[in-house]
């Protein structure tokens, strides 16, 4: 179920990723125009031109150090998933390691120190068959004794399969001794086993002539089969024999068939001696006081078998004891034989002699199970790499892109300025070339108009020179406007008089106005503004006239006046009467009669002072020479709503499209003052 889950998700994340990467490599590949706005044609090409510089060669910015970081940390990501899978794995496996020495060792011991008990106990009767039999006369133990005694105190000597006495016999007292037993001393048969199973020793063959024998007259219930056999016939018992009363200890066979018995086993041997011998009493003085041999078979298969059942979790474990005396070629004494190559674990086991060696070799039984705490930990930091690494990587790109894509809108910008400029540039020089032949051509009508003409004649050619001017005036805001665009106007600083430039703008629209209805067309100029200032006279008076020209719509009045910013700014105290009537406007509202110039609503003019920011600047500070006007022209219309208040300074547009045929004019007069 867990590991299903995480094939999912693991298949998941390789599926976003990869699709993601390649994606992004199509993408770089082919640089595929972005949707656009429809634009220029210039423009468009121009677009072309960058699309197919960026086909050439994509742009290396400065996202290059941020896909080595992303693939950095993807690589450490996934290094660290492999560390740690490993670490995990190793500590697993330690553990493993560690549980399987224990249980090994604890195995080994109590297999050992059963054994040692045991060999104690054959010890110990060694001595009793010393004292007993030989120190006794006549002696106090017969077969019979010796069988129940042996019987009954087997439960001492754990291990052992069954205790047996064998006598040193000379050939010299074989004969005295074969007739003492009545029985003769037999030959080991070992070749066949088969006839030994079945063997009544009545059927074996007699001992061949020796110098001396060993045969068996005392045995456990559990090995009589080997009563009056000659130990010295078989090989491994008679080196045992041979080592035991050499030493004086107890000594161990290696591994080898026992008669009567399936199994391997070893058997293990004390001398009995004829006297008590001191601890370094010589071979050949040990050898001349044996008087017999005390041995122990142990069937090792099933007595390590029983000692393993009385463990618990000996299900766990497989457990093969050998004899490792010849190193290279140790010999099993229990467990099958297992070639498998897990984990093994040596104890080894001391069985008392120091000749032979004897190991124990663990393993588990079963394989070790897939480590899931190690691979969810490394699958988990891996995922959240790659997840993390496919966030990263989805972000880089896009930024990637939103700055290869700024790059270009600001190149765009640049060709679009440069293009503006341009068009503005061929404006001026158009329009500047079309005055001269239009002055040429006004001039000669204003000649023609000086000739002898009639009524019809003169009709004609004061229409046209009338339509030469507007033409005139038509080119020369296209010239300002065109101007103000490429950034080319220049403001002149020259004395004038502003109150009689006001006079002539004023008595040059009367006329106009009076055909319109307008009924007073006042200006004002308080008594603080000097009579001379310095400025442009000539720009002045073109937005003046421009603001003017606006106004003449309906009936009413228009009334121009101009205060210093500083009479304004200090409203509450005002000096100039006009002003302070302008302010107090909004008090005789109620009484429906408005006190105006013409008696029509006129707008809050404080209202929308409020919003200049010149009223509010510093510079009269910096700059105590300079003066600041607020020039105000106000009329009586039908008004402009507020949301198209802003587009009548936009050149060509006005109000609403209507007002163009209404009332003349291309409104770029208005924009080129507000421009002013
Ligand atoms: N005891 C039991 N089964 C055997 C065997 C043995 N030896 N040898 C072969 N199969 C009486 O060392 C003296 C016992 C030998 C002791």
């Amino acid at each position: 179920m867990v590991k299903g889950c995480w094939l999912l998700l693991v298949g998941l994340v390789l599926s976003c990723q990869i699709p993601g990467v390649r994606l992004k490599l199509w993408r770089s590949r082919e640089s595929e125009p972005a949707p656009l706005q429809p634009v220029p044609q210039k423009l468009q090409l121009l677009l072309q031109q960058k699309h197919q510089q960026q086909a050439q060669g994509p742009p290396k910015g400065a996202g290059k150090w941020r896909k080595k970081l992303l693939i950095i940390f993807v690589v450490m990501g996934i290094l660290t998933s492999i560390w740690l899978f490993w670490h995990l794995n190793q500590k697993i496996n330690l553990r493993r390691e560690e549980t399987l020495t224990n249980m090994c060792d604890e195995r080994a011991r109590m297999l050992q120190d059963q054994f040692n008990v045991s060999m104690n106990h054959v010890h110990a009767l060694a001595l009793l068959v010393s004292t007993f039999h030989h120190g006794k006369h006549p002696s106090a133990i017969d077969q019979k004794t010796f069988g129940e005694y042996t019987e009954r105190t087997a439960f001492e000597r754990p291990l052992t399969s069954g205790v047996a006495y064998a006598l040193k016999v000379l050939h010299s007292e074989r004969e005295q001794f074969e007739k003492q037993h009545g029985w003769t001393i037999k030959k080991m048969e070992t070749e066949d086993q088969t006839l030994v199973q079945d063997c009544l020793t009545e059927n074996l063959d007699p001992a061949p002539v020796k110098d001396e024998y060993a045969p068996v007259i005392f045995s456990q219930e559990t090995v009589s089969h080997i009563v009056s056999i000659d130990m010295m016939s078989g090989k491994e018992d008679r080196e045992n024999i041979l080592r035991a009363r050499a030493t004086g200890k107890g000594v161990l066979t290696s591994p080898f068939k026992l008669l009567k018995s399936n199994h391997v086993g070893v058997v293990l041997t004390f001398a009995v001696y004829n006297k008590d011998l001191p601890p370094d009493a010589t071979p050949e003085l040990r050898i001349e006081a044996t008087m017999g041999y005390l041995g122990a078979s142990y069937d090792v298969p099933s007595l390590v078998e029983k000692l393993l059942h009385q463990l618990a979790s000996n299900q766990t474990i497989v457990v093969n004891v050998y004899d490792t005396t010849n190193s290279s070629a140790s010999i099993s004494m229990y467990g099958t034989d297992v070639t498998d190559t897990g984990l093994l674990h040596v104890s080894s086991l001391d069985f008392g002699d120091p000749l032979r060696k004897h190991e124990m070799h663990c393993r588990f039984k079963q394989k070790p199970p897939l480590p899931w705490t190690a691979i969810n930990a490394s699958l988990g930091v891996l995922v959240i790499t790659l997840l993390v690494g496919h966030i990263f990587h989805a972000a880089i790109s896009r930024i990637a892109k939103v700055e290869n894509d700024y790059r270009e809108m600001m190149e765009l910008k640049a060709r679009a300025e440069a293009a503006d400029i341009a068009k503005s540039q061929f404006l001026a020089t158009v329009s500047h070339e079309i005055r001269t032949p239009m002055n040429g051509v006004l001039g000669m009508l204003k000649m023609l108009m000086d000739t002898d003409l009639d009524a019809v004649q003169r009709d004609y050619a004061e229409t046209a020179h009338a339509s030469g001017k507007d033409l005139i005036s038509l080119i020369n805001e296209v010239l300002d406007q065109a101007k103000i665009e490429s950034g080319r106007l220049e403001l002149e600083d020259v004395p004038f008089d502003l109150r009689s430039l006001l006079d002539n703008v004023l008595s040059l629209s009367s006329d106009k106005s009076n055909d319109k209805g307008i009924e007073k067309l006042a200006v004002y100029v308080s008594d603080r503004v000097p009579e001379v200032v310095v400025g442009d006279p000539g720009r002045f008076r073109q937005i003046i006239i421009n603001l003017v020209g606006n106004s003449i719509k309906d009936k009413g009045h228009i009334f121009v006046s101009v205060h210093l910013v500083d009479e304004v700014k200090g409203a509450c105290d005002v000096g100039d009467k006009v002003l302070q009537q302008g302010l107090n406007l909004v008090q005789d509202m109620s009484s429906k009669t408005y006190n105006t110039l013409s008696g029509f609503p006129v707008v809050d003019r404080w209202r929308s002072w409020e919003n200049f920011k010149t009223l509010n600047s510093k510079d009269a500070v910096e700059y105590p020479e300079k003066i600041k006007l607020l020039v105000t022209v106000e009329d009586t219309g039908v008004g402009i709503h507020l949301g198209a208040q802003d587009r009548i300074f936009t050149p060509f547009v006005q109000a609403d499209s209507s007002t163009s045929r209404h009332y003349g004019g291309t409104g770029i007069g208005l924009s080129i003052s507000k421009h002013l």
